[in-house]
């Protein structure tokens, strides 16, 4: 492995320079042994790379091929160009100083004729992973399985009208799981890539979600058998590939989960831009996620404000950041999750180091997040005036209702007795974001 030329310009870990360094192979803001609410940068932002989009994508669109020309990607010999992707892929963790990285089973080997021959191949690969990570920082964050890439998934993988589709995926999944097992991969994840359907016309909803309901506690069950630690998680999103997908956002995840029984099982891993999609706000969706006690992970990359599709760009927005941050990180933090990006270059990002700089940018928006959720945190207003608007329910009043001590005709008597006629107080929205934007 060690004789391939190196790939990015340099082959020193990029390090920390402070706000006014215009080095763009520099961070302004990560500096990750900066102790930010009881623990290093490091520790708090778990930051992750998504091999995917970094290393396995050629840079297509709808209207054209590749662009990026990689060398891994040209070659005979599949499994050669395998490993040549592995080996700058760890480079590139390297160099990023990043703690994990995450991948699909596709994305790190070839797919054979058969199952067992693509499992066969993950395992090689799968076995260097081990053999770098031995001598490397960088640990694995999260494993899944490509589900949807295959033109027999094109109907769903758990939700396709083929059981045989269904056979052939859980198989996939187990292989995949254990994988991530063998890794010590801190999270599994299940993004319902064409779990969803394009018209009713052709599909019977309710066989589907029980489907998908079936397969989840499949992989909750191999997940205890083989003594898996990692947490299972779904990766919400409204549509695409599919027109409606099942895993809508994370109150509909919440919804499955607590049909099937899985609440205490499985967690979600939020991305930016599946929120906005979904109509929603990533910081919606984490503190929904937190306020449901099914928080697992988040994917940081965000979408584009004109486009209806999920671009897949590194964040570059702090201060919206800093709105998911504040709830996660009052909440106590990741636990097994972090900070994936889950994000590509443009395709016209030809040159290798364009890859740094990407990950270098999103990586000191999410510091510089960081730093305001702390601000946010310790300066105390507001987390203050939140406690104070709901101060009424800690009373003894407020507390007994919320038992279910007081019927509808006591609440109804209560009214008459005490002569209750509430006054609305402000909401102070405006004085509120002024104070945010004090923090930037
Ligand atoms: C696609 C998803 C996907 C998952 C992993 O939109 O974000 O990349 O993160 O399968
Ligand atoms: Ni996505
Ligand atoms: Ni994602």
């Amino acid at each position: 492995m060690t004789d391939t030329p190196r790939f990015f310009t340099q082959a020193d870990p990029i390090r920390f320079e402070g706000r006014d360094s215009k080095n763009p192979l520099a961070f302004r803001w990560y500096d990750k042994d900066r102790l930010v609410l009881g623990k290093t940068m490091e520790e708090q932002l778990r930051f992750a790379v998504a091999y995917w989009h970094s290393l396995a994508w050629p840079g297509g669109d709808p209207f054209g091929g590749e662009t990026f020309l990689r060398p891994w990607m040209h070659g005979s010999d599949e499994m050669a160009m395998a490993r040549h992707k592995a080996e700058v892929g760890f480079e590139m963790f390297r160099i990023l100083d990043v703690p994990y990285f995450c991948f699909h089973d596709r994305d790190v080997a070839p797919e054979g004729a058969t199952l067992a021959e693509s499992n066969r191949n993950l395992d090689v690969i799968a076995d260097l992973f081990a053999e770098r990570m031995a001598s490397e920082k960088v640990r694995l964050l999260w494993g899944t399985a490509n589900l949807f890439s295959n033109r027999r998934f094109m109907a769903g993988g758990a939700t396709n009208p083929d059981p045989e589709v269904f056979i052939y995926a859980a198989g996939q999944v187990k292989h995949a799981l254990e994988t991530t097992h063998k890794l010590n991969g801190q999270n599994y994840v299940l993004w319902g890539g064409r779990e969803g359907y394009e018209t009713l016309l052709n599909t019977d909803l309710a066989r589907e979600i029980e489907q998908y309901g079936r397969f989840l506690t499949l992989v909750v069950e191999h997940k205890h058998k083989i003594g898996y630690k990692g947490a299972i998680l779904i990766e919400p999103k409204p549509q695409e590939p599919t027109k409606h997908q099942y895993d809508f956002d994370v109150a509909t995840v919440y919804g499955f989960l607590k049909r099937f029984g899985l609440e205490n099982e499985v967690q979600v891993n939020i991305e930016d831009n599946h929120a906005t999609l979904s109509g929603h706000t990533y910081e919606h969706e984490i503190a929904t996620a937190l306020a449901y006690g099914i928080f697992g992970s988040l994917d940081v990359n965000r979408g584009d404000r004109q486009s209806g599709w999920d671009t897949d760009q590194f964040p570059n927005d702090p201060t919206s950041m800093a709105l998911g941050f504040f709830h996660l990180f009052q909440a106590g933090g990741f636990k097994t999750g972090g900070c994936n990006f889950d994000a590509k270059i443009r395709r016209q990002s030809l040159d290798p180091d364009d890859l740094l700089i990407g990950h270098v940018g999103g990586m000191d928006v999410c510091a510089r997040a960081l730093l305001m959720a702390e601000d946010m945190i310790e300066d105390g207003v507001l987390p203050g005036i939140i406690k104070d608007r709901y101060a009424g329910w800690d009373s003894a009043e407020g507390r007994a209702i919320l038992k279910g001590e007081r019927s509808l005709d006591d609440l109804a008597a209560l009214v008459a007795r005490d002569g209750i006629n509430p006054s609305p107080r402000s909401g102070r929205q405006e004085y509120l974001e002024n104070l945010v934007n004090r923090y930037l």
